[in-house]
């Protein structure tokens, strides 16, 4: 028998237990009102239609603003994707209202950090609840004309996705809508035979140890450069030394000739200090900074200008030091926010051991 394995996500209270309970058509999963946390763990349900077994899979809902149980919610998203990893069909990012900014955050999240980003964005399907007029084809269409109008990348991720847009009204009393989005929920499924197996790539810890060692080749060259600039500032004072003595030897009797000597090879040692000291700057530090830009470029895709402007500033010491600091800024602020990515990356590691 055919089968598909359905996968309902998304942010707390915008349905999924009330979508998984029309879709096996029972009240098994457990519904939530008011204000608080509904879904705890993952829960599933099976039944047969029309010659295709469906197995739907309830997940507890995200929720930014209430991080303390993150985790565990996150776990349990884990703990559903990994037990289906052979076999996943569709995932459901069911959303309440229209689309805002927090959503494309949850969406982002859950598609980036629990599947494998590059194969996951053609089995997930938007799915909007609440939506009264359902029934009415046209509005389905405004409502996501309106959607991909809106800007940003709520549009940008609309217009890949408008096809698989599916509005439903789950009414807690309205039986004849929760039949009918019922059917257009089956229907949708029905074709969608293609299976999303999931292999954690793991290319956060990766990516974080790629910042860490930009991070640090930044703060060697910074440190590198401090180091030649006082060398600089040295061979500048003993120059200046040296260049007092001759004077003094110059101007005084015969035997403080041998001061002007002194001076002189003084002068001459400041002078050779400072001239490496340029030169290390010039030919074995700048090659350095160039490698190092070029590396650090991979993560400044928000900072376009920051990066331009880091290869245009070719010998100005100086503002190469600010620019790398501003570098600095960005890459911490690049690795803090993978963070949660890559604790669920670790989520899916310790199962592996675990298996294995
Ligand atoms: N009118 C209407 N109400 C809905 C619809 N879907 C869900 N609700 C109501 O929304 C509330 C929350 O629904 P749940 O199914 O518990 O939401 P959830 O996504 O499972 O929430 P979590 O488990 O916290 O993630 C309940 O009061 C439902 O009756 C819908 O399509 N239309
Ligand atoms: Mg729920």
């Amino acid at each position: 028998m055919e089968k598909r394995v359905i996968l309902l996500v998304g942010k707390t209270g915008n349905g999924k237990s009330t979508m998984a309970n029309v879709l096996t058509n029972t009240e098994n999963f457990p519904v939530f009102n008011g204000s608080q946390s509904g879904t705890r763990e993952y829960m599933v349900g099976k039944f047969q239609h029309e010659e295709i077994e469906y197995t739907i899979i309830d997940t507890p809902g995200i929720n930014d603003t209430r991080s303390g149980n993150e985790i565990n919610v996150y776990k349990e998203i884990v703990d559903a994707v990994y037990s289906f990893r052979d076999g996943l069909n569709q995932v459901f990012f069911v959303t309440r209202g229209r689309l805002t900014a927090e959503e494309i955050s949850s969406y982002t999240l859950l598609s980036e950090a629990f599947f494998d980003e590059e194969k996951i964005p053609e089995f997930m399907t938007i799915v909007r609840t609440n939506f009264g007029d359902f029934g009415n084809e046209e509005a389905c269409k405004n409502d996501i004309d309106e959607m991909e109008s809106q800007g940003g990348e709520i549009s940008d991720l609309i217009k890949i996705r408008r096809n698989n847009v599916i509005h439903v009204d789950n009414h807690p009393r309205h039986q004849k809508d929760r039949d009918k989005s019922r059917t257009i929920l089956l229907n949708y499924l029905k074709e969608c035979k293609e299976i999303y197996q999931h292999v954690t790539p793991y290319s956060v810890g990766k990516r974080v140890q790629e910042i860490e060692e930009a991070e640090n080749e930044i703060f060697e060259i910074l440190s590198l450069k401090g180091k030649i600039n006082n060398a600089l500032e040295i061979g500048e004072k003993i120059k200046i030394a040296g260049e007092m003595m001759k004077k003094e030897g110059n101007t005084g009797s015969e035997d403080k000739q041998i001061i002007a000597v002194i001076g002189f090879y003084v002068e001459v040692l400041g002078f050779v200090i400072e001239s490496v000291g340029k030169l290390i700057l010039h030919f074995s530090l700048n090659s350095k900074c160039k490698k190092t830009v070029e590396r650090v470029g991979k993560f400044l895709n928000e900072s376009r200008s920051l990066l331009e402007e880091l290869k245009n500033c070719e010998g100005d010491n100086k503002r190469l030091d600010d620019l790398f600091e501003e570098c600095i800024d960005v890459l911490v602020k690049e690795r803090k926010s993978l963070v949660i990515r890559l604790a669920i990356e670790r989520m899916y590691q310790e199962k592996e051991n675990h298996y294995e």
